[in-house]
This record gives C-alpha cells, structure tokens and sequence, in this order.
C-alpha cells in the first residue's frame, strides 16, 4: 500500500518544546517576548521550560525509537544558533545541541528532517521591522546558509519555513500569534511577500552552492484545510471557496509551483476591496520586482499541514475598515457530520486528506508530496487510552493510501503531529497534540505514551516491514 521507502515520522518545532530559553547563551525570540507580556496565551503560560527537550532531548529519542519512526522533523531555533539572528556571533552550544540530536538520529537510523523557522523569529531582528521589513530576506538566507554549511552533510530534507500563511495572519493581522501585530489588511500581505522573498533565496542558496554536493530536496510547508463549497450547485458558495483557497494555499503555492506570482483572483479581490473602502495607492498586495529571486520553482516537493475541513459561503467581512476578512469575502462553516475534537477549530475529517491531495496533484503539476503535519488533539480530561485519537491516524492514514494507490497521487511520507505534549501556542499547554504524554508538573516532564502512539507504532511496523496486514 505505501512505497518501500515511504517516510513514516512525526514532527515537533523548537519553541514548543526545547525549554531552555536562555540556556547557554541563546538569545530571546519574538515567542519568549509575546508569552512573557500578560494577555496573549492561555492562562499566562510559556515555553520557558516547555517540555525540556534542551536537556531531555534522550528521552525524545526513545519516544521515537518506541513508534519506529523512519524520520523525525525537528526545528532549528534561529537565535539558539544565531542569538541575535545574525552570522556576526555564532551560538556554539547552539550548534553542539542541535549536532548530538541530529547525530542521534542517525545512529539510529532515523533520516532528520529539519525546519528552519517555525515561528520563533529571533527578537533582535523583530526589532529591526521582522517580517514586515524587506531585508529579512537576506538575512534569513544567511541563517539559511549557515544551516545548510553545518547541518547539510547529514540533512538530506529541509523545510525553510513552515507556515508562512500562519505567521502573517495571526502574527500580523489576528495578533494571536507573537508579534501580536493587528495591522489588517496590510501587514500580512508584506509579510507573506517577504516570506516568499526569504524563502525563494534559501533555496536558491541551496540549490547552487549546497545541492551539488549534499544532494538533498527543499520546500517550504504550507498549511490548507480542504474547502468546499457549503451548496455544490450554488455559484456563489463554488466561487467563494475558489476565493478562499486562493487566499490560503494558493497565496503561497500558486507563485511556487505555478506562476511565479500571486492567484489573480486573490489580486483582484484585495485591489476591489480597497477601491471600495477609498484606499488609494499601490496595491496591499505586493509586486515582485527584478530585483527579487525567481519565485517559480523554488520548492523539490511539496510539504503539506493537513488537519480539518471547512464548507464555504461567501460573506463574513469586517464591515467598512480594511481586513483580510473582507478581501477574501468567504466564510467558513463546519458541517455536522464533523465531529470537533479537543481545539475548537480541529472538526475531524479525514477524507479530506484524499480531497486535498488530489486537488494538489491537479492543481500544482503532480509534484512528490510529503504531509509534514497531520493530528488530533485533546483538552481537559487527559486520556492516555485515546480511542478516539487512534481511529482518527487510522483512518486519515487509510485515505492517504487511497489518495496514493486511487488517485495516483505522489505521497512520499507522513508526519504525524506531533511526537509529544507541547507548549501549543496561544493556547498554552491546555491542547495535547502528542503521541506521547508530557507530564508538565513533574520537573522531570517524564513521557508516557498514549495508545494512539501505540497504534501508530502498529501502523509503521506493518508497512514497514511491506505486509498486506
Ligand atoms: C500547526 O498549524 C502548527 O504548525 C503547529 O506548530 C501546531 O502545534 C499545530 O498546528 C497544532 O495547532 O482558531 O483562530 O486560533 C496548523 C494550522 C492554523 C491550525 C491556525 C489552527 C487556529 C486558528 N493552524 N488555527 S484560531
């Protein structure tokens, strides 16, 4: 049912579970500010020690033994490394930690699979404008660089940035996420430009100097729900959930894998907007210049964060101000049959899966795709016998084989999120993600596994090994 050499892993990201925030001369990053300021996360929590992974990263390598993974996807915090964001100082503890887990890895036969930025922007460079500044660009392929000088021998699988649709709207037009910017309806589009900018270089950068020699494969991970619309038949709900997409996934894949430049229909809906609301000037949306790098091309596969689905209706907007809302006019809705589990946004729909792949082959010119994130969480009354959890890998698992042997779509692993508790953002440690419980009261944040990382051990031994059953 899966390829011999299908990738079977489960991922996590540095913030929410490395701790150590200023351990060995790491530098502050926009998450250590945005948890530290009262208001912003679920009862004042922080990843200050989070599930401690700078010192218990041995514990995390018998977790992944346990569920036999194949590849493990782990994030490099920029200002461990570089604290403040630039090459000119060199964190070597940074390095030394980030080498003893990728050696680990290996030793044990596990393929690591790194992400560059996962939301944690080191705070020096948030202070010289961030994201929102042209110049990130430079300096992210910098950090880029340096990754890909010291890690690239042994990392064969890179993500530049994950989610860039999620740091510019929550970090920069919802101010859920660190910076905390609500700049709407501009903000987030120079944002996701400059991400764009960053990542084309990164990979550039890889794919001249580092490619000939390392042979590895760069992408960036996108996040998408599968939208549909609310009524098949209706014209307007098939057009709004055009839009939608457009203003999500096709935001950032369409000037990746198709054309270089931004989804027309997202351009017009911003550019109609601001007429109407009387905003003169350029267009919210930015242009790429000569002087950019070629966007077209600048991903070796595509990496994919899969968790829910959405109907679509059009409407929704803010009224008479200027919000991404408006621009997209498209509303979301859950369909019954839906149930929600554990975060309020996470309606579980497998098949969505299959849908989703499907539309990716179609619409970005076949390409290998991985699913770097897939997962189910659960909040308040802790479940280590997660039932519910475990029918839930079950069955997404068996839509992506369907996707694969069906529809002929290239899935060349799978990532389940994520290995362990971790700190979840804005909503602190009150969602689990895990396929292992962390005990967050315990000073030891001892690990215990949930039976859904069981089944999921199940899952990789039978494939594995290429058994029907
Ligand atoms: C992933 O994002 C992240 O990459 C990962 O770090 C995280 O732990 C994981 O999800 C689980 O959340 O209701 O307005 O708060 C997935 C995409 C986009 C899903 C934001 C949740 C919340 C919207 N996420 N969304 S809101």
């Amino acid at each position: 049912m899966f390829p011999r050499d299908f990738a079977w892993g489960a991922g996590t990201a540095a913030y929410q579970i490395e701790g150590g925030w200023q351990a060995d001369g790491k530098g502050p990053s926009i998450w250590d500010t945005f948890c530290h300021e009262s208001g912003n996360v679920f009862g004042e929590q922080n990843g200050d020690v989070a599930g401690n992974s700078y010192e218990l990263w041995e514990k995390d390598l018998e977790c992944i033994q346990l569920l036999g993974l194949t590849h493990y996807r782990l994030s490099l915090s920029w200002a461990r490394l570089l604290p403040d964001g630039t090459t000119r100082h060199v964190n070597q503890k940074g390095v030394q930690y980030y080498n003893k887990v990728i050696d680990d890895l290996l030793a044990c036969n596990v393929s690591p699979t790194v992400t560059l930025y996962h939301f944690d922007l080191p705070q020096a460079l948030q202070d010289q404008g961030g994201w929102k500044s042209p110049g990130i660009a430079a300096l992210f392929d910098n950090y880029a660089k340096f990754c890909f000088q010291t890690f690239g021998d042994r990392v064969k699988l890179w993500i530049t940035i994950n989610e860039p649709h999620v740091c510019a709207k929550l970090g920069h037009e919802d101010g859920l996420h660190a910076p905390g910017l609500k700049e709407k309806g501009t903000a987030a589009y120079l944002v996701g430009h400059n991400m764009l900018r960053a990542h084309a270089t990164a990979w550039h950068s890889y794919s001249s100097v580092y490619r000939p020699e390392q042979k590895g494969a760069v992408s960036l991970a996108l996040n998408s729900d599968w939208l549909e619309p609310s009524q098949q038949g209706c014209k307007e709900d098939v057009a709004a959930t055009e839009r939608d997409l457009a203003f999500t996934l096709g935001w950032f894949a369409w000037p990746v894998f198709v054309t270089g430049d931004y989804p027309e229909i997202m351009r017009s809906a911003i550019d109609a907007q601001s007429r109407k609301l009387g905003h003169s000037g350029a267009s919210r949306l930015p242009r790429f210049s000569n002087d950019d790098p070629t966007i077209l091309g600048t991903a070796d596969f595509f990496a994919l964060n899969y968790y829910t689905s959405r109907k679509v209706k059009s409407g929704g907007g803010c009224g008479q101000t200027l919000c991404m809302k408006s621009d997209r006019d498209a509303e979301e809705v859950l369909d019954s049959s839906w149930p929600i589990c554990g975060a309020s946004w996470l309606a579980v729909a497998p098949d969505g899966l299959r849908k989703l792949l499907k539309y990716i082959k179609d619409t970005f010119k076949n390409p290998a795709v991985y699913v770097t994130e897939n997962g189910f969480s659960q909040v308040g009354l802790l479940q280590i016998e997660d039932v519910q959890r475990c029918e839930f890998y079950k069955e997404t698992i068996m839509e992506m084989a369907t996707a694969i042997q069906e529809d002929g779509v290239d899935v060349r692993g799978y990532f389940a999120w994520s290995l362990m508790d971790n700190f979840e953002w804005a909503d602190g440690y009150s969602v689990r993600f895990g396929l292992f419980h962390v005990d967050f009261s315990d000073s030891k944040r001892s690990r215990t596994i949930y039976r859904s990382g069981r089944e999921y051990a199940r899952i990789i031994s039978k494939y594995k090994s290429g058994q029907s059953k």
